[in-house]
């Protein structure tokens, strides 16, 4: 093979790998227990909404799960198991009041749904039962990971770009850093009360 058709060739399968092959991995430190990492919203760029609902049940008088991360446009479906009525309601979205809603009250084996179509933080509550809380993070993109039981977490997909990539944990404050993910990028947050 001629050397600059090698060279072509392997500028190409780099300029590929580089297109798709980004992930954004680290670990969130300084609270304990799960949380949400994810991309803040791309100027230029939108997403079409997925096609797949996603389950929160209510049972045993609690919402399961308690953590639940979701593109911008998902639609949750909300199940009661238990042989008690309950209800759904938030009074704000990332604390826009304008976005709060009142899902209404259903009985066992019933499901109401809802389409998140505004990203941010969703505090669910249930004006049945005042302990019952949980909480629907909705990531403006596609790329977001909720992490494990130790903070770690990886974002797979994701392009080659600069980004400002959000942690999010429950009664934390929440920590943006600008990003740029290049291939394999490490991103680790310190969050603190
Ligand atoms: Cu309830």
């Amino acid at each position: 093979m001629k050397r600059n058709a090698l060279v072509g060739l392997i500028a190409l399968a780099a300029l590929t790998t580089a297109a798709y092959a980004g992930t954004i991995h680290g670990k969130v430190s300084g609270v304990s227990g799960e949380s949400v990492v994810y991309v803040e919203a791309i100027a230029g760029k939108t997403f079409p909404a997925p096609a797949q609902h996603v389950l929160i049940d209510q049972k045993g008088l609690m919402f399961a799960p308690h953590i639940v991360a979701v593109a911008q446009g998902t639609t949750v479906d909300f199940l009661n198991s238990d042989s008690v009525a309950h209800n759904v309601f938030w009074i704000s979205i990332s604390g826009n009041k304008k976005l709060g809603h009142n899902l209404g009250t259903w009985p066992k084996g019933q499901k109401q749904s809802f389409k998140f179509d505004n990203p941010g933080v969703v505090p669910l509550l249930c004006n049945v039962h005042p302990e019952m809380a949980a909480y629907v993070i909705v990531s403006p993109t596609p790329y977001f990971a909720t992490t494990d039981k130790s903070g770690e977490y990886k974002i797979e997909n994701v392009p080659d770009g600069a980004y400002t990539v959000t942690a999010w944990h429950e009664g934390a404050k929440y920590k943006s850093n600008p990003v740029k993910v290049a291939g394999d990028t490490t991103a680790d947050f310190t969050l603190s009360k």
